[in-house]
């Protein structure tokens, strides 16, 4: 996989063996994708970044890399080249179905801070890919509110469905029913204690009923935008 690994093995020949086979379709799960001197080198680069590229929102900060997102089409702007070489090997292992993702998303979440349920959408190829870095955390999915029983009251709670260990170093890729329906989110905790329902724990070393203390956790958040705008359509050039 990557080339610095000790233990290289060619993921994209076989991505079904880290199909998450617990969780609806679809879940890959691929523990230790990059080494601890990847991590590291990912790590000082998202530091490396000026105070200004830094968001700060409730319960978390972010990064904004590759353009804006929006309706209308994503102004692209070339990613740094510490992330193109990420964003080019899981493409290649056809995440984004022979598309090259051209957008990042650092989100970094301290002890205690999380991100509330919600689903990514449609302005993105629907692929979502995320390296972990720093610590592990618990991805929790949710079933999305029902319409048709609104006299049943659908809390949090009821809607929960299952969760996945992301430990640092992993790559995780969601697609199909688990992009499209179902929501995800993090909890603002401190530490995770393991239930059953975490369903990738035989791919991660770790048992029901470990508590896992949260450290800082950077994740960069990969995906495609299709709509782009091209910045010589702005400057009038054909
Ligand atoms: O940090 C993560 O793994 C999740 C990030 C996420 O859901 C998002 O940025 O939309």
């Amino acid at each position: 996989m990557m080339t610095a690994m000790a233990n290289p093995c060619d993921i994209a020949a076989d991505l079904e063996k880290y199909i998450v086979k617990e969780a609806p379709p679809t879940v890959y799960y691929v523990p230790n994708f990059i080494t601890e001197a990847e991590e590291e080198y990912l790590l000082q680069q998202v530091y490396r970044a000026p105070k200004p590229k830094w968001t700060q929102l409730s319960g978390r900060r972010l990064q904004n890399w590759g353009g804006l997102p929006n309706l209308k089409g994503m102004l692209a702007e070339k990613l740094p080249d510490w992330l193109l070489q990420y964003t080019e090997k899981i493409s290649a292992l056809g995440a984004f179905a022979g598309k090259t993702a051209n957008h990042v998303l650092v989100n970094e979440y301290k002890p205690g801070e999380g991100i509330m349920p919600h689903e990514d959408g449609p302005l993105y190829h629907p692929t979502v890919t995320t390296i972990s870095l720093g610590s592990h955390t618990l991805l929790d999915f949710y079933k999305p509110v029902c319409q048709t029983q609104s006299e049943i009251p659908q809390t949090e709670a009821s809607r929960y469905m299952l969760s996945l260990l992301v430990q640092q170093r992993s790559l995780l890729i969601l697609q199909d029913d688990m992009y499209k329906i179902y929501l995800h989110g993090i909890h603002g905790v401190c530490e995770d204690i393991l239930s059953e329902r975490v369903v990738n724990l035989s791919s991660t070393g770790a048992q029901v009923g470990d508590t896992l203390p949260r450290s800082t956790r950077v994740s960069l958040t990969i995906r495609h935008v299709p709509k782009v705008i091209r910045a010589s359509l702005l400057l009038g050039k054909k």
